[in-house]
């Protein structure tokens, strides 16, 4: 839906702005040199990146841009995607891929890798995360950023959102959150940091405070015509979620606060627009000049989102007086009339896994996989999953891959053949969005007896919504959804279907279940407590896009 009119010009924005005095504005600053040609065509769609790809981080080498984002409890970690163009990305590879680079052990749900930043300085890739387990910061390097990633060098100091910004005398200013202690004043602090050792050659010091907003975070530093730009959100990561800027001189400081602040949120949007909570943003420059920013935001289906936080694309113009000016109204939304940078497919982003290709970067475990207990074979095309003593609710690693739900209206399938053989061995699909929220319809054996079930798991409450007996052989199961709910099947022959279950995506959200990850669709098998030996064999995994929302 189209909250506010497409291609509002700046200059209409800025007198606004002077109108109603809302933000401190000033004069001078209502002229201003667009870059960007705001338009009544539609150019192009967010979020540019669908699904689970929250607190975007950017960097360009050359033509070719490069997109990280926060895995949480997913392995393997830090999704790397590549686009020449910033409207179409592709899912790359993962930087994090070897148990030696992290132990993500039994991290709680949301725990894990938290906001990593990616930059490109003479020739190399560098990143720093934060293992939220305990607030630890590493920095990895990589000659070429689809991998291999090398382990990381642990970063002396505590804190979120770590950010990394080389000057031009090749001094490099490692930025970042509070300290990880109590008594650590809120803010954004700032040291040297030597990048062969990871090490802090200064003190970590607070240069900004920010705007008053809760929680200032995601900071990022950049230079534009000998300013600073120390860019940061606030407000936290849902409703109430800002971009703010400053800048300085130096980039130690004193910072001058933006009088435009906040330079994008969608805390004012009705919630007729369902994209909501913009923040945690980062800044590229294109080869042409033009500035964009990647940011990140929710669609919610009635204040809920399911899908994650994803990744949006916006337009960045600048005011004479040197401020950013985001999307023409500092408003993100999910049709942007603003030339484009490039011409956005359509394509279907998941399609048909039939197991006879090699296993892409987007399928993920939890935590750090038994990987004996997974077969993914090429040549027979089918993936056996070991049905081990851990199941689905627990925060640690059960036999689970799975890919990333993209779109609200989708259709998942997939032929499974399990032959449990003692009681609580269970395998199927499922729609997970942690141990504690989660749907699934898979086979399930009690009383030595083999059921196909449409399990509920809301919380404390682990709902079966339907149970029948079945025979020995191949069970065809399905998950169809909408924006407002999925429904759950299976069928003895892939023809004809039955509906086990139908529930709301509501449960599956983050508001709902209190996570910052996103839904999904998968394969699971378990033994529900005991190691057992039995393999479930799934012979293909469907994704199919029913339409383009
Ligand atoms: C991240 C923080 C945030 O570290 O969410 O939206 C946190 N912003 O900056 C986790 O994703």
């Amino acid at each position: 839906m189209r909250i506010h009119k497409s291609g509002i010009k700046l200059i209409a924005f800025l007198a606004f702005l002077s109108f109603f005095g809302s933000c401190k504005t000033d004069s001078k600053n209502s002229l201003v040199a667009p870059m960007h040609e705001y338009g009544e065509k539609l150019s192009y769609q967010n979020p540019v990146v669908k699904g689970f790809f929250p607190d975007p981080s950017i960097c360009r080498a050359g033509n070719d841009y490069y997109l990280v984002n926060s895995s949480f409890e997913f392995f393997p970690g830090v999704p790397v995607l590549h686009s020449g163009d910033l409207v179409n990305w592709e899912h790359i590879a993962n930087a994090i891929t070897r148990k030696s680079q992290l132990v993500l052990g039994d991290n709680r749900v949301s725990e894990g890798i938290w906001a990593p930043v990616i930059r490109y300085f003479g020739g190399k890739f560098y990143l720093v995360i934060t293992d939220m387990f305990d607030g630890t910061n590493m920095l990895l390097t990589a000659d070429d950023p689809s991998g291999p990633w090398s382990d990381p060098l642990v970063i002396p100091q505590k804190n979120i959102d770590p950010s990394l910004f080389m000057d031009d005398d090749g001094k490099v200013y490692y930025t970042g959150t509070s300290p990880w202690s109590d008594n650590a004043e809120k803010g954004i602090y700032q040291a040297e940091i030597d990048l062969n050792t990871g090490k802090l050659l200064t003190d970590y010091r607070l240069v900004w405070k920010g705007c008053g907003g809760r929680y200032p975070e995601g900071p990022h530093l950049y230079k534009r015509n000998k300013w600073y730009y120390l860019m940061i959100s606030e407000g936290g990561t849902e409703t109430g979620h800002t971009v703010n800027i400053a800048r300085s001189r130096k980039p130690e400081g004193p910072y001058e606060e933006c009088p435009y602040n906040p330079i994008l949120t969608n805390r004012d949007q009705p919630y007729e627009n369902p994209v909501q909570n913009s923040g945690h943003a980062d800044l590229i420059q294109a080869p042409d000049g033009k500035w964009w920013m990647v940011h990140l935001a929710v669609r919610n289906v009635n204040k809920h989102h399911h899908l994650g936080r994803e990744t949006f694309l916006l337009p960045v113009d600048w005011t004479r007086e040197g401020w950013p000016v985001v999307n023409s109204n500092g408003v993100s939304q999910t049709d942007i009339y603003a030339s484009a940078p490039g011409i956005q497919k359509n394509d279907e982003v998941y399609g048909k896994y039939n197991f006879d290709e090699k296993q892409g970067p987007e399928w993920n475990y939890l935590r750090n996989p038994v990987l004996s207990d997974y077969n993914w074979d090429v040549e027979k095309g089918f993936l056996e999953l070991k049905a081990s003593e851990i199941n689905l609710d627990s925060n640690s690693n059960p036999s689970f891959l799975g890919i990333r739900q993209k779109d609200f209206t989708i259709e998942v399938e997939s032929c499974m053949e399990f032959y449990p053989r003692e009681d609580g061995e269970e395998a199927g699909i499922v729609a997970y969005m942690s141990g504690q929220h989660y749907y699934s319809v898979c086979l399930h054996r009690e009383d030595s007896r083999n059921f196909v079930q449409c399990i509920m798991k809301l919380g404390n409450v682990k709902h079966i919504a339907a149970k029948q007996e079945i025979q020995d052989g191949k069970l065809f199961l399905r998950i169809n959804a909408d924006p407002h709910n999925y429904r759950f099947y299976y069928s003895p022959d892939g023809k004809n279907w039955n509906l086990m279950g139908e529930n709301m995506t509501r449960f599956l959200s983050s508001e709902t279940a209190g996570t910052f990850t996103g839904t999904y669709l998968g394969m699971y098998a378990t033994g529900n407590g005991r190691n057992t030996q039995s393999v479930a064999k799934f012979d293909y995994f469907w994704y199919k896009s029913l339409s383009k929302d």
